[in-house]
Formats: structure tokens, C-alpha cells, sequence
């Protein structure tokens, strides 16, 4: 039988794509968690180049950075498929994944490494990038695809819950309402599917952990 294994962390979001992609197919994995203070041989031999987690790890071949196992994962177990079949409408979800990685993660995840008006600077680049999203990247839809969760979803889905986090150290709301409201209503979508719902971190131990 093939067996699929995931070196993740508990906190990451990238972590979580995975999760929520292997969830949505209904695939059995099993879930090693990585400490990235004394990184293990098994992640060092997986992934010599970035030293990164997610790996997933299927019948004892490696796969590295999160978006490029989503595309895996989409290829090997196709019954529940998470891009549009349409080859335009798939470039458009790459267009966003890309998007995603390229930008959203980064910038928002930076805020937590900064202080300052270099917090400052990185809050302002962060409500400039929600805005894209919000005009160009939703429309009037439910999901990033659709009606249905979509791979897309997958690579935004950092943005529906760890803001949160960032909100309460900050003091001050980053997604609001009355500001981003497609934006809003989405994140409240992407949580209430049950494989997102239910495989999301503590948020009190993420608090503590960045506080
Ligand atoms: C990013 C993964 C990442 O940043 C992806 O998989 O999409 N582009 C990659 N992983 C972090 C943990 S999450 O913050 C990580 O493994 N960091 C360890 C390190 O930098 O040494």
C-alpha cells in the first residue's frame, strides 16, 4: 500500500495547504511534526535545498514547497479535482496561486518580524496587497473558483485565519468589514467547510507563541 507522510509544523500555514488538500481528497497521511530549532535528518534529506517544511513524502519520494505539492496532490489523486478543468480558468487559479505565494504570505507574515515604521511600512504594503484581492482576485463569488473550494482557496486560506493572530498583537483590525468586504465573507466561507473547520491550529497557543 503507498504510503504518504507530511513533515510539517504545527503553526505553519503552508503546513496547512497541504493538510487541507490531503483532507479535501480523503487522503490518509501520516503527520510528522518537524522541529525547525534542530531541524531532522529526515527533513535535511527531503529537502536539502530550501531546509523547508511542508514536505510530503509519497511511497518515499520527497516533495517540496507547498504550491508545487498542491499541483502534486491535484495530479496523483484527481477524484475531488481542485483546479477548474477549463485550461483557462486553470491559468487564471494558477495566476492567483502564484499571486499567493509571491506575495501574500510573505508580506503578511513579515508584519510579526518587524517593529517600528518598518511595521509600519509592512501593515501598509499588506492592506495594499488585501486590496488587489479584494477588487481584482473574488468578484462576487463565494470561493476564489466558484461556488466550491478551490485550490486557490487552499493558497489564500493563511489570510482566513492567522490574520486574527496578528490583529490582537497589533491591536487593530487588518480585514475589515466595511473595508474588504468580499474579502470578509470569504474568510467566514473557507472556515465553515469542515475540512478547513476542523484542521486549523489552536489560536490561543498561536497568540502566545508570536506575543
Ligand atoms: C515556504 C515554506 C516555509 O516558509 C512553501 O512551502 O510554500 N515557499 C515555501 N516554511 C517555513 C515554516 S512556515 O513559516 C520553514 O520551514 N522555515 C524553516 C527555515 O526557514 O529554516
Amino acid at each position: 500500500m503507498e504510503q504518504v507522510q507530511l513533515l510539517g509544523m504545527w503553526l505553519s500555514p503552508y503546513s496547512y495547504r497541504v493538510i487541507w488538500a490531503l483532507k479535501l481528497e480523503g487522503i490518509a497521511y501520516e503527520y510528522i511534526e518537524e522541529d525547525l530549532s534542530n531541524k531532522s535528518p529526515l527533513l535535511l534529506q527531503c529537502n536539502p535545498v530550501h531546509k523547508k517544511i511542508p514536505v510530503l513524502i509519497h511511497s518515499g519520494k520527497p516533495i517540496c514547497e507547498s504550491s508545487v505539492i498542491l499541483e502534486y496532490i491535484e495530479e496523483i489523486w484527481p477524484q475531488n479535482s481542485l483546479l477548474p478543468c477549463d485550461p483557462y480558468e486553470r491559468a487564471i487559479a494558477r495566476f492567483w496561486i502564484k499571486f499567493a505565494d509571491d506575495k501574500q504570505g510573505p508580506i503578511v507574515w513579515k508584519i510579526c518580524g518587524t517593529r517600528g515604521e518598518e511595521r509600519q511600512k509592512v501593515i501598509e504594503e499588506s492592506l495594499e496587497m488585501l486590496k488587489t484581492i479584494e477588487e481584482h482576485g473574488l468578484g462576487d463569488k463565494k470561493f476564489f473558483g466558484g461556488d466550491k473550494i478551490s485550490m486557490v482557496d487552499i493558497a489564500f486560506g493563511g489570510l482566513a485565519y492567522w490574520p486574527g493572530v496578528i490583529e490582537k498583537i497589533l491591536g487593530r483590525n487588518l480585514l475589515e468589514a466595511h473595508k474588504f468586504p468580499r474579502l470578509h465573507a470569504w474568510t467566514k466561507n473557507f472556515k465553515e467547510v469542515p475540512e478547513i473547520k476542523e484542521n486549523l491550529p489552536d489560536f490561543g497557543r498561536l497568540l502566545k507563541r508570536e506575543t
